[in-house]
């Protein structure tokens, strides 16, 4: 008697997610598909998959953003489930929705979770339903009448900040600080919104000044269980990018980020959701305030990783494929401190993409020491894409020993052949607010600026 056949993973996504969802579908027996643009044809993630399939040229739009080529190859290749890691069409509801009508399983929530959670109002109004704390503002868009609009800002109190419903990541986002300014910040952030997002909605929010970012990741089945995996702090970012990220975030009490997880594990049941997601929030003087949820697995996954022991993608995959989670909230242990470092193909000093062919590679290692990383020596990075090359993640009882591990880390790495930004790093790290722990949202911009961050 032989079992079923094994089931197949398509892997939509290159780099180092990619590597990521092939290394937990061979954990759990799957057969592995990974498309690929013609850029990537030498991608050293590639030798771990079953097979490869080229889908298109060099540009996204062409290869991992072209839903139909995906389709064709997951068709072609009797793919049956299909990971989208992070970026790209990770969180599109247009292909969630392609891919189950063509029959097959994203590893995800719903499409129309998905789109749910796209509006950033709707997705307010479901938390606040919830009972997930959100930023003072009305949970509904801006009528058009510049009467309600000036009613609305004066209520919630200056400054406030105009977003795009349809927006996020930092995109169509205006603060206006004096009542005159709000007409003006209203045309042109609804001029953006249907510019950029096809969808002239947009709302009002209290502007936070000096927020942190933290954010608390969920797991949930489709069997009723949802499970909050501890927060994240990623308050150190340039331009909406992060740059380091750790968890637990310094100086909260756990009892707040428990409480806090519980209304999230809560908001996910109400939600119907499955799958890897995180809730973002702005902290601030002790208090959340809910920003957007994003429906995928995010690049920081590993230090929740770290404190909790359990594999998140694997996780996922599980849940995708029909599995309960088999664990309980009181199952979830948190343990130490980890500190991610995201490595980019960028030129240290002037923050240029500099990519290139890696010539020598080491890399460090020994306990509580971590490397995402889909490098190879003789690999050409191709100037296509974003320029993450690895994740240096370390663990430790404390967050000294995890920082003291990623000081000894980055200066033992060795990368030639392209720019990176491991020096930078190695000067954040030693920072001493950032040492502190706890820094602020603006905290980078003004170190790197010169300016004085206390
Ligand atoms: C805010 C805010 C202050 N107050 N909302 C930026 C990205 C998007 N996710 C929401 N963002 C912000 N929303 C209110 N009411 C400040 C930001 C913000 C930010 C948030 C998280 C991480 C980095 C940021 C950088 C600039 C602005």
């Amino acid at each position: 008697m032989t079992g079923p056949a094994p089931r197949t993973l398509l892997v939509a996504n290159r780099g180092e997610i990619a590597l990521r969802i092939l290394r937990a579908a061979r954990r759990l027996g799957l057969r592995t598909v990974c498309v690929h643009s013609v850029a990537d044809a030498d991608g050293p993630w590639l030798s771990m998959a079953d097979r490869t399939i080229c889908i298109g040229p060099a540009p996204a739009r062409d290869s991992y953003l072209d839903i139909a080529a995906i389709l064709r190859a997951a068709l072609a290749t009797g793919a049956d489930l299909v990971h989208p890691g992070y970026g790209f069409l990770s969180e599109s509801p247009a292909f969630a929705e392609a891919l189950a009508e063509a029959g097959l399983t994203l590893v995800g929530p719903t499409a129309e979770v998905m789109r749910r959670m796209g509006d950033k109002v709707e997705a307010k109004r479901a938390m606040i339903e919830a009972g997930v704390p959100c930023v003072p503002g009305p949970d509904r868009p801006l009528s058009g009448d510049p009467v309600e609009a000036a009613e609305v800002a004066a209520e919630t109190g200056y400054p406030v900040i105009v977003k795009a419903a349809g927006g996020g990541g930092g995109r169509g986002m205006r603060v206006v600080r004096r009542a005159e300014d709000l007409p003006e910040a209203v045309m042109l952030c609804r001029q953006e919104a249907e510019r950029f997002f096809g969808n002239p909605a947009i709302y009002i929010e209290k502007f936070l000044e000096k927020p942190r970012h933290v954010e608390i990741q969920v797991m949930a089945d489709g069997h009723g269980t949802a499970l909050w995996l501890g927060a994240r702090d990623c308050s150190l970012q340039r331009r909406h990018q992060k740059v380091i990220e750790e968890s637990p975030a310094p100086g909260i009490a756990p009892q707040d980020i428990a409480d806090l997880g519980t209304r999230c594990a809560q908001a996910c049941r109400m939600l119907g959701y499955t799958g890897a997601g995180t809730f973002e929030f702005l902290y601030e003087d002790g208090g959340f305030y809910f920003i957007e949820m994003n429906t995928r697995i995010q690049v920081e996954h590993p230090v929740s990783e770290e404190v909790t022991g359990l594999d998140l993608v694997t996780m996922q995959i599980s849940v995708a494929l029909g599995d309960p989670l088999g664990i309980t909230q009181e199952d979830v242990r948190f343990a130490g401190h980890a500190i991610e470092c995201r490595i980019t193909a960028e030129d240290a000093e002037t923050l240029r993409p500099a990519p290139g062919r890696i010539t020598a590679l080491h890399l460090p290692g020994g306990p509580g020491v971590r490397v995402d990383s889909h490098l190879a020596p003789g690999y050409r990075i191709p100037a296509s894409y974003d320029s993450l090359i690895a994740k240096l993640v370390t663990h430790g009882a404390t967050r000294q020993e995890a920082l003291d591990r990623m000081r000894a880390a980055l200066d033992e790495y060795r990368i030639e052949g392209c720019g990176s930004t491991i020096p930078l790093l190695r000067r954040l790290v030693d920072d001493p607010a950032f040492a502190a722990g706890g820094v602020s949202i603006h905290h980078l911009d003004r170190l790197l600026a010169g300016e004085p961050t206390t």
